[in-house]
C-alpha cells in the first residue's frame, strides 16, 4: 500500500468513527434520573406538608438533625388499586440521621402519618399520570 492510499485510508477510518460517535449521542440520549423531591421529618410535622410529582417519581424522607422525638413514614391511604402497600411505610422509627425513599408508579392521592405522631404529622403526595 502506498503512502498516499495508508493516509486515504485513516481519513476514510477517521470519518467512520466520527459518523458512529455522533449517531450513538443522538440515538441515545442520556437522560439522568430525576431527582427525588425531598420531604423533611421533623418535630412535628412533614416539610413540605403537600407535594406534587409524575408518575415514577420519587419522594426521599430526611429526618432533621434538630428532631429530639423519634418519627416515621406510614401510608395511611393510597390509591385505589394500590398492591404494594406496605412498600410506602418506613420500617424504622427515628429521632434523626434516617433517610427513606420510594418511587411511585401508580397515580393518584398518597396519604402518610407519623404513627406516633398521628394528629400532627400528615403529608399528602399527589402522583400524576
Ligand atoms: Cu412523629
Amino acid at each position: 500500500m502506498s503512502r498516499r492510499a495508508l493516509l486515504r485510508a485513516g481519513a476514510l477510518l477517521a470519518a467512520c468513527v466520527t459518523a458512529v460517535a455522533l449517531f450513538g449521542a443522538a440515538a441515545s440520549p442520556a437522560k439522568p434520573p430525576a431527582k427525588p423531591t425531598i420531604v423533611s421529618v421533623n418535630d412535628f410535622y412533614f416539610g413540605p406538608s403537600a407535594v406534587t410529582i409524575k408518575k415514577g417519581g420519587s419522594v426521599k424522607w430526611v429526618w432533621s438533625d434538630l428532631n429530639t422525638y423519634p418519627h416515621d413514614v406510614h401510608l395511611k391511604k393510597g390509591p385505589n388499586g394500590l398492591k404494594n402497600k406496605g412498600y410506602y411505610s418506613s420500617k424504622t422509627t427515628a429521632v434523626t440521621e434516617a433517610q427513606f425513599q420510594r418511587t411511585f408508579t401508580t397515580p393518584g392521592t398518597y396519604k402518610f402519618i407519623c404513627t406516633i405522631h398521628p394528629t400532627e404529622m400528615k403529608l399528602t403526595v399527589t402522583v400524576k399520570k
